[in-house]
């Protein structure tokens, strides 16, 4: 974990559960009670993602949103987080997110688990697999709530012009702290550019209570490692300006006192998800990485809860 201005290799403090704030009286999201509205649509429009209504039902828990294009490793992030986390917290999808009839939802929330342990990598996300899951301590209180979606609905890179889907802006809307993990990632093929003004746009639409950590993913495909977790975090940091130009730029921290030595108002997080191995059948396995680096996004994202 580091701050932009202060960058050092990664730290590996352990987390404790002790030190999670309560979050407004959450109550714990029970799988198996469907509470939302149903919506009436057929299963063929939900098929349509900006037909599809979401309710956020608790007004209060920060959202973490793994916000990126297609490809960058959204979905083995939160596979990652969840199996760390998971001798410590309730991790369960949040099944009201999305109305009680969709049925693709609901089976989607009914598979998490099994997806979860999987030793196959994920396949990409079709434009409707997008989820809404829990964080709870063991005793029941909500820590906060994770938005994992396909990358198209932030920013697809064939088409770049493409707004946010739906969902994304009742995110947006929505009063609770967001804590935006914004993703970042080496030898991308597309424009970057283009990538930076949708975080622009994203910038333009947070609120003041809100958190960004950008978290550079594949970090192992990178010369910057020189040992699990260790990384040289300062080559990382300009080897992000260098190519995702202007990035860190609407986070420029403008405090005449606090920017003396903070720079910019985000953390910056290197990060791996494991390793991936093409097999005979052309499936891809997947094999975790060092917990270093979930204990390390953890840490972060407990720090930008409490701040
Ligand atoms: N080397 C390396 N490759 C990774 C890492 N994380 C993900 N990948 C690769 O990136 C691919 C895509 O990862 P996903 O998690 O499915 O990407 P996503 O962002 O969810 O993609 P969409 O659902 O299409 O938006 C994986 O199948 C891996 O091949 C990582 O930490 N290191
Ligand atoms: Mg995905």
């Amino acid at each position: 974990m580091a701050e932009l201005n202060n960058s050092t290799s990664i730290k590996t403090e352990s987390y404790s559960a002790a030190i999670i704030p309560e979050t407004g009286g959450a109550q714990t999201n029970n799988d198996d009670s469907i509470t939302s509205k149903i919506e009436g649509l057929t299963q063929e429009e939900y098929n349509d993602p900006n037909k599809i209504a979401v309710t956020m039902a608790d007004k209060s828990a920060p959202i973490v949103v793994l916000f990126g294009p297609p490809s960058c490793g959204k979905t083995m992030t939160m596979v990652r987080l969840t199996r760390y986390l998971k001798s410590s917290y309730t991790i369960s999808p949040v099944r009201d997110f999305r109305p009680a009839d969709d049925v693709r939802y609901q089976d989607m929330c009914g598979n998490f688990r099994a997806r979860i342990s999987e030793s196959k990598a994920a396949d990409g996300n079709d434009n409707i697999s997008f989820m809404l899951v829990d964080v709870l301590r063991n005793a029941g209180q909500r820590v906060c709530q994770i938005l994992e979606a396909p990358g198209e609905s932030y920013h697809h890179p064939k088409f770049p012009d493409n707004d946010f889907f739906r969902f994304v802006y009742s995110i947006i809307n929505s009063p609770n702290r967001k804590i935006w993990i914004i993703m970042v990632e080496p030898n991308w093929k597309f424009d970057y550019g283009m990538y930076v003004d949708k975080i622009k746009k994203l910038r333009a639409r947070m609120r003041p209570s809100d958190k960004v950590i950008f978290l550079y993913n594949k970090i192992d495909a990178t010369d910057f490692v020189r040992s699990p977790g260790n990384i040289n975090t300062a080559m990382a940091v300009k080897d992000i300006e260098d190519h995702y130009r202007g990035v860190f730029e609407p986070f420029r921290n403008v405090n005449p006192i606090t920017r003396l030595f903070k720079k910019y108002n985000c953390h910056f997080v290197p990060f791996s998800t494991g390793e991936y191995h093409k097999t005979n059948d052309g499936s891809v396995t997947y094999t975790e990485g060092d917990d270093v680096y979930p204990a390390a996004l953890w840490n972060t994202i407990m720090k930008c809860i409490r701040g």
